[in-house]
């Protein structure tokens, strides 16, 4: 008898919820969950083949180890003495920085990796932490850090109530949202335009999302700031400056703000940015005189040399044009679970070793992670530990890491697949199917354009054999505290947990502050794993039932008792109560940022950017004939590294191909359907041409994620359409000097017939 299951979807931002039919522990068909209070039924191409994703032969059941050589299958016991054998003895020889650690997408979209994360990178007490925010949106977490005093109090865009929407950067269409959880934004879009409001779309690429909008502005790659400094002076010169009524008195540094954008004039920058100085202005008055409009900017705007800035100054229109905090405007989303009050944002708390780069958000960019391995000295990276990442293929400069982290003591790798990166392994240890597994977004309802509480039991019973990821991270964790295999996980656990209640009630903020831990603890009760801390930071949020304080507020019972989730209403005014700053104002001014003005000014005058390194002359992007400058893409069909092994996704498309201009085609001998190579400062390769007006001259594009015929790579599918990894193009030294994110968009390189 078949059964059903509802679900959330965890291979995106959108959170969509699923209708699962299973067959025994199969899934044999997916709908979208028409009752679901947020996605009302809405699915993509992806999540409608959530079971292959499950299902993949080429999954990992069993732990890998390497012997001889070779990756072969070993038990768990195996693989944890293997780990336990090498870790803490390279930590005890060479201290605890020779062990690094990167954290990829998916630990986003897992309950495990949400919580149990930390607990492993505590217990590592090493400095070199990574993760993929640094080749994502780190440069949002600093601006917002910054400006609100809490790198999460991140605004999203009301698009269901917005009049004007104006994208930069990002392309909702087909990645479905990022900092911007929205299950079917391509129905809220459309909702938006027949409710008679405007999309407008600022991207160097006529996108499917471009497309479909009242206006596209076709920039020029890496100009985003310049081009938001220009509706700033334009508002300054029109007087349309109107701060949102709440937030008069609120704001510091706001003078000195306009003091120094009032120089980048539409007339100055236009040329730079390759538009007309006009429409920029036209941009500032709508922004000005709509009443419900938003700017939202997204990958385009933080993978690029101004990432801080360029996702500062989208914060400063909203604010400027009163649409920051305000129905329809850019919104901070309140989400069910209890947040511990940080402290102080603040970065370069410590610096890489090699570079001097600073630490943001607890972690070092990964751009320097194959400096940190391949430098010899005091504090050298002779260990890696990835969950749920393929830096190989994500970060820059992929080959080199390549060829680095061959060469480590130790290579463990929490991963499904034998990847591009996992290939390299000592230890894979493989994480049990999604099914088997609780699902909640912490990290995404606090990014969701209503607030939203979700709750998705596993679907299928664990395997009592095979440790669930928590106890895994935890089993790592343990390890590197020096303990011996076989790990008491439970508890572990109970450790973590207490951890925790006593970080609730030492919050002043919390509800809970008066409360007795021990209470605290016997009403969680005995259940180990991620359950009991979501129900912790569940009762203890501001909608919960705080442990008695009200009986109708939420807690994971409550949740359970509503698969579809529940709604807690479109988001508020959330100013002051949300800032954090150490003044409680929003400061508006940040020094580092605005000393970067000077930099940026520096793109405008051609005199300066000529002497800039190539790297970062990203306002010389107009095409000389010679040089073109490239971009990236996603595409409705995949997500980021993993999917291309999912048969029914791939289809046996080509869909790594690089994409340019007619023109640019014609003048370079190059026809749809040939080779090309590209070549860059960094490296060089060979890729198929797809010639296209989509995108405007001088621009080319080219997804990232692929390239899986490293040998040793165990995905059958994505193997037999492998793709090219566009990493080997971007450059690791290539920064935003701000936020230590690198620069994927806005390469420049040579592209010539193969
Ligand atoms: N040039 C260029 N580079 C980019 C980008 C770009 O636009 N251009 N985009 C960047 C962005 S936005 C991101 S987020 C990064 C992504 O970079 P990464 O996070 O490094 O890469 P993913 O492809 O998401 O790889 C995720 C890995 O997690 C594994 N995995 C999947 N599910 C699970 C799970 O439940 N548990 C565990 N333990 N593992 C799991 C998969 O098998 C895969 O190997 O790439 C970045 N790199
Ligand atoms: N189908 C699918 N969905 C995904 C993913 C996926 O791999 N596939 N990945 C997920 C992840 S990890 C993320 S982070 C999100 C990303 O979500 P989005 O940011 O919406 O996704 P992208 O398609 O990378 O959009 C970036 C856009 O920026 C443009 N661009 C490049 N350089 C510049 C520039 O300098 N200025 C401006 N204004 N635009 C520029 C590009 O042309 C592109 O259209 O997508 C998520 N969703
Ligand atoms: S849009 Fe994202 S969350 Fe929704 S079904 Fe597709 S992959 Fe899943
Ligand atoms: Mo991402």
């Amino acid at each position: 008898m078949p059964s059903t299951a509802i679900r959330t979807c965890p291979l995106c931002e959108a959170t969509c919820g699923l209708e699962l039919t299973l067959e025994g522990t199969e899934v044999t068909r997916v709908r979208g969950d028409r009752d679901d209070v947020f996605s009302r039924g809405y699915l993509c191409p992806k999540g409608a083949l959530f079971g292959e994703f499950e299902h993949d032969p080429d999954r990992l059941t069993t732990p890998r180890v390497r012997r001889d050589g070779e990756l072969v299958e070993a038990t768990w016991a195996e693989a944890y003495a293997h780990i336990a054998d090498r870790l803490p003895a390279i930590q005890a020889e060479h201290g605890h920085d020779a062990v690094a650690v990167y954290l990829g997408n998916p630990n986003v979209h897992n309950l495990s990796g949400q919580l149990y994360v930390r607990p492993l990178v505590k217990a590592l007490r090493t400095r070199n932490v990574h993760s993929a925010s640094s080749v994502d949106q780190l440069p949002k977490h600093v601006s917002c850090g910054e400006l609100f005093g809490d790198p999460l109090a991140i605004p999203v865009p009301d698009v269901d109530r917005t009049d004007l929407l104006v994208v930069l950067g990002a392309n909702p269409r087909v990645s479905n949202g990022s900092l911007m959880t929205a299950p079917d934004l391509p129905g809220r879009l459309d909702a938006l335009r027949d409710r008679g409001g405007r999309l407008v779309v600022i991207d160097p690429k006529r996108t499917r999302t471009a497309a479909k909008a009242d206006e596209h502005l076709a920039i020029l790659p890496g100009t985003d700031a310049l081009l938001l400094s220009a509706v700033v002076a334009t508002l300054i010169q029109e007087e349309l400056i109107a701060l949102p009524d709440h937030l008069d008195g609120l704001v510091k540094g706001m003078d000195e703000v306009l003091d120094q954008l009032r120089w980048f004039t539409a007339g100055r920058v236009a040329p730079t940015c390759g538009l007309e100085a006009e429409r920029i202005r036209e941009l500032a008055r709508a922004l000005a005189t709509t009443p419900r409009a938003c700017v939202y900017g997204r990958l385009g705007t933080t993978t690029q040399p101004y990432g801080t800035l360029a996702s500062w100054l989208v914060d400063v229109v909203n604010l400027l044009t009163g649409h920051l905090d305000v129905d329809g405007g850019a919104m901070f989303p309140h989400p069910a679970h209890h947040r511990t009050r940080r402290r102080p944002f603040r970065t370069g708390r410590w610096h890489s070793r090699v570079r001097g780069l600073p630490e943001a958000i607890g972690e070092l960019p990964v751009a320097t992670l194959t400096d940190e391995i391949t430098t010899p000295g005091d504090g050298q990276v002779r260990a890696l530990i990835t969950v749920a990442g393929n830096p190989v293929l994500s970060t820059p400069d992929g080959e080199a890491l390549d060829a680095a982290i061959a060469d480590l003591d130790l290579l463990v790798c929490v991963d499904p697949y034998v990847t591009a990166t996992s290939r390299h392994a000592d230890v894979i240890l493989p994480p049990p199917s999604a099914l088997q597994r609780p699902h909640y977004d912490l990290a995404f309802s606090a990014l969701a354009i209503r607030n939203v509480a979700n709750y998705s039991p596993p679907v299928v019973a664990p395997d009592p054999n095979v440790p669930d990821e928590w106890e895994l991270l935890l089993t790592l964790a343990a390890i590197a505290l020096g303990q011996q295999p076989p790990i008491d996980t439970a508890a572990a656990d109970a450790f973590v947990l207490r951890q925790a209640v006593d970080g609730v009630i030492a919050d002043p903020t919390a509800r809970l502050a008066t409360h007795d831990p021990d209470e605290l603890l016997a009403a969680l009760g005995e259940r180990p794993g991620p359950d009991r801390l979501l129900d912790l930071l569940l009762r203890a949020g501001p909608y919960g039932d705080g442990f008695g304080l009200d009986p109708d507020g939420l807690s994971l019972a409550e949740l359970r008792d509503h698969p579809h989730g529940i709604d807690l209403g479109p988001l508020q005014p959330r100013l002051p109560e949300a800032l954090r700053t150490a003044s409680g104002h929003i400061e508006l001014a940040p020094a580092a940022f605005v000393a970067d003005l000077t930099r940026l000014a520096g793109e405008v005058e051609p005199a300066t950017a000529a002497e800039a390194p190539p790297s970062d002359a990203a306002g010389d992007g107009l095409s000389d004939g010679a040089t073109l400058t490239l971009i990236g893409r996603r595409h409705l069909r995949t997500n980021n590294s993993w999917s291309h092994n999912v048969a029914g996704l791939a289809k046996g498309q080509q869909l790594c191909t690089l994409q340019l201009h007619p023109d640019d085609a014609t003048c370079r001998g190059l026809v749809d359907g040939g080779t090309a190579r590209v070549t860059s400062t960094t490296g060089s390769l060979e890729v198929t041409v797809e010639v296209t007006d989509d995108l405007r001259p001088g621009v080319v594009s080219l997804p990232h994620g692929f390239g899986h015929d490293l040998p040793g790579v165990e995905q059958t599918v994505a193997r037999a359409n492998p793709g090219v990894n566009s990493n080997v193009l971007t450059d690791r030294h290539a920064l935003d000097p701000i936020s230590g994110n690198a620069v994927l968009n806005g390469i420049p390189v040579e592209v010539a017939p193969a």
